[in-house]
């Protein structure tokens, strides 16, 4: 089967056909455009972070907004997400704050994980945002377990939605994820956004086949092949997704064509493998600037408001860094804390230990941030 790409707002921020284009309100193109600068200033901020050393690592998501917000914007309060590590603008959108994401990456005392993931690694207990971890796939079977678990025993109506990239789609976990999920028919959104690049394996590398979604018929389950770029095309999508999921229709495959404009993490150079040209071909592509020729084009926003948005979506950031930054790091005695919640004898003694250690240098020990002693 050919999958042609649904595509709502062309590259101009036109609409392509006028019958398709969403009936959202003014306030709520407004809410999604604002998000989707949250997301690239928040990027940003965390880029230059990362550059002047105040935090170790970061993965940005520069041109994959759309996908994001558009993706986002579909779950309901009790819906799961099961993301990938370049999905934290999916939980802005989910309502995580941005100092919690700073916290996360300074693993301050604040953060709440209290320092014990790697930087960027976001779990977000509120927002149903379920820990990232790095091993690529995991998420896959997670959210497929998790769909069965709402299919066959919760039977709550939630729907799962788990995102990941092209690269992953080799992973032993998209096979089974998508294998369970379609025998199950758990109401689950596989959602794939190919960024072209897996590092710096591009994907032609990464498929046999022609797309990523032409795999879902093979799993018995529909496909949608989207464009990355178009928020309206992405939102579109997953709400139809997310419909046949809640009616107990299964999973379905989505694929967004997208690109990765950044970096793949802070610790890579795009230069070294890639060519110019290609960026500056989908720097035309640009999903924030084809949302805002939309807005602009109907009357929405003006240029003036539009600088305003951008102002107050980096002054944002900026506050919540710098509150963040003030917090100081988890005192070791944390370090016992939410392991077990009977203490083992051996563990008890060295808590004893590096509090008597403590002592003796002069540290301040707050027991009440370890176990109940
Ligand atoms: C199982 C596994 N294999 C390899 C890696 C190393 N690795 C980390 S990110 C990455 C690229 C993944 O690319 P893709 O799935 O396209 O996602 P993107 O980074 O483009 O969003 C690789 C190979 C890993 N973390 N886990
Ligand atoms: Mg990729």
């Amino acid at each position: 089967v050919e999958f042609e790409m649904i595509q709502i707002l062309k590259p101009d921020g036109t609409v392509k056909d006028k019958k398709s284009e969403p009936k959202f309100s003014k306030d709520e193109l407004l809410k999604m455009y604002k998000s989707m600068l949250l997301i690239r200033s928040l990027d940003e901020r965390g880029m230059n972070m990362q550059r002047s050393g105040k935090i170790g690592f970061y993965v940005p998501s520069f041109g994959q907004e759309a996908c994001q917000v558009g993706a986002a914007y579909n779950l309901k309060k009790d819906d799961w997400l099961f993301p990938s590590y370049r999905d934290v603008g999916m939980a802005l959108v989910r309502g995580a704050s941005l100092k919690s994401i700073f916290d996360q990456c300074y693993g301050n005392a604040e953060d709440l994980v209290q320092g014990r993931q790697m930087p960027n690694h976001f779990s977000f207990h509120e927002c149903n945002f379920v820990s990232i971890s790095s091993p690529l796939g995991t998420q896959i079977s997670q959210a497929a377990g998790a769909g069965m678990a709402a299919q066959m025993i919760l039977k709550d109506k939630n729907v799962i939605l788990t995102s990941f990239g092209d690269g992953t789609t080799s992973t032993n976990d998209f096979h089974s994820g998508m294998t369970f999920a379609s025998v199950y028919k758990a109401p689950v959104v596989f959602f794939c956004q190919n960024n072209q690049w897996a590092i710096s394996t591009k994907v032609d590398k990464q498929l046999g086949s022609k797309t990523v979604v032409e795999k879902s018929g093979a799993y018995g389950m529909p496909g949608v092949l989207v464009d990355g770029n178009d928020v309206f095309a992405v939102h579109g999508s997953i709400k139809t997704a997310f419909e046949r999921a809640r009616k107990g229709q299964g999973p379905t495959l989505i694929e967004a064509y997208t690109y990765r404009m950044g970096p793949h993490s802070s610790s890579d150079d795009p230069t070294r493998y890639r060519d110019d040209a290609e960026y500056k071909r989908w720097q035309k592509l640009d999903p924030i600037e084809r949302f805002k020729k939309y807005l602009v084009s109907t009357k929405l926003l003006t240029e003036k408001e539009d600088e305003i948005f951008w102002k107050d979506a980096r002054d944002q950031v900026f506050e919540a860094a710098k509150e963040s930054e003030k917090v100081p790091m988890p005192a070791k005695e944390t370090l016992f804390r939410d392991v077990y919640s009977k203490v083992p004898k051996a563990l008890r003694a060295q808590y004893e230990d590096l509090v008597a250690e403590e002592r003796e240098l002069g540290v301040s020990v707050d027991n009440t941030q370890a176990f109940p002693l």
